[in-house]
């Protein structure tokens, strides 16, 4: 699952894609594309790990890259934006930062510093990008149907598709407005509309900042959640060792680190869950789908378990924590054998039982 930090120059998203991967900043200005996987925290996993104290515990994982900074204030700055546009069309989901964050040395985007003008103007250039797609695509459509070819028939569906999406987005709606049928949805699933996929939005604000709330209705779709963080503080916990990260937060009264919370929040925008397994030594939370039944969650750990499938054995972390042992679970009826069919839930404790 892949995720791309998107923003404006100088928003902070290299300082945020650090505090989350532990890896240096890459430096401002940067025309590269920068990747990392990133663990999703997972608070379950850190209370089974002192329950059971496997030799080894595998966290979840998300592929996060981290663009430079649009510009979007000249022609140069506008072509290098469509260049780095057409690399982020395969990512599942997308991380817009803007800056709120006073630096003195740090001047701001077009001279003043205004979250909700420059979260107008991503969404606005994102489906520009969406609408010069569609254009292509339909001057594409349009030469294939002048001739004799075997998809004609698709390619007629398809470009009446694009023309009624061509006619929403210039009368400044969304793509998926006008998406109506689930086979129009598969039509154009593979041409990765930007504004069709998950969206969620960070606020880098100052360390004075952190209780700012924020409200961009009417700029922004209501669903897609808003993050306020001070990446400049994130980047400093990421760098302490666990204790005295441990006593800075406790200190600054927060709990969870919000990058934490972050990565955490674009899991579940995702759709994402995770089950969890202990097999031999290892504890480990396995992505899936919500909606993902027993039988393909087995092959996520391995293919034979998939084709030996027998039973899952199943019972919820909550109930562990609540119960303290596996025999009161037990004994509380509370360990299910699961078939097939079953639909995994978040936190489901899974022991798969198979035979090749
Ligand atoms: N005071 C303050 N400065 C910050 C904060 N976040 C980032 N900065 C500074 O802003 C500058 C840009 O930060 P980056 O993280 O490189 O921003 P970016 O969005 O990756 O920048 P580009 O890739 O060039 O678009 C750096 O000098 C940071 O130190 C913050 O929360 N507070
Ligand atoms: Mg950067």
């Amino acid at each position: 699952m892949k995720i791309a930090l998107l923003g404006l120059l100088q928003s902070g998203k290299s300082t945020i894609f650090a505090s989350l991967s532990g890896k240096a900043i890459p430096p401002s200005g940067s025309t590269n594309i920068a990747e990392a996987i990133v663990p999703v925290p997972d608070e379950r996993l850190d209370w089974l790990t002192e329950f059971y104290k496997p030799k080894k515990t595998t966290y979840a994982t998300i592929d996060c890259l981290d663009l430079p900074g649009f510009n979007f204030t000249d022609e140069h700055g506008r072509s290098a934006a469509r260049r780095l546009i057409n690399h982020i069309r395969i990512v599942d989901m997308f991380v817009l930062v803007v800056r709120c964050f006073e630096n003195p040395a740090v001047p701001p985007y077009r001279n003043a510093i205004d979250p909700a003008r420059d979260l107008t103007e991503l969404q606005t250039e994102l489906l520009l990008a969406d609408l010069e797609l569609v254009a292509t695509r339909i001057e594409r459509l349009e030469k294939n149907l002048a001739k004799p070819t075997k998809n004609h028939a698709h390619d007629k569906a398809e470009l009446d598709l694009q023309k009624k999406l061509q006619q929403t987005i210039e009368a400044e709606k969304t793509i998926s407005s006008a998406i109506e049928t689930e086979a129009e949805l598969e039509i154009i699933k593979s041409l990765g509309f930007l504004t069709l996929k998950p969206m969620t939005v960070v606020v880098n604000v100052g360390e004075d900042q952190l209780d700012k709330e924020f409200d961009f209705t009417g700029i922004i779709d209501s669903a897609i959640p808003v993050t306020t963080l001070c990446a400049k503080l994130e980047y400093e916990l990421a760098q302490l060792d666990p204790q005295s990260r441990h006593d800075f937060m406790t200190d600054m009264g927060i709990t969870v680190s919000a990058a934490a919370k972050f990565a955490k929040s674009c899991y579940s925008s995702m759709g994402l869950i995770s089950f969890l397994t202990v097999v031999s030594d290892e504890l480990r939370a396995w992505p899936i789908k919500q909606g993902t039944n027993a039988l393909d969650a087995a092959a996520k750990v391995h293919s034979d378990i998939k084709r030996g499938f027998i039973r899952a054995e199943t019972f919820a972390f909550e109930d562990l924590k609540e119960l303290g042992s596996e025999k009161a679970i037990k004994a509380a009826g509370k360990i299910r054998l699961e078939g097939k069919e079953y639909i995994v839930k978040d936190g489901d404790i899974i022991n798969f039982r198979f035979n090749v």
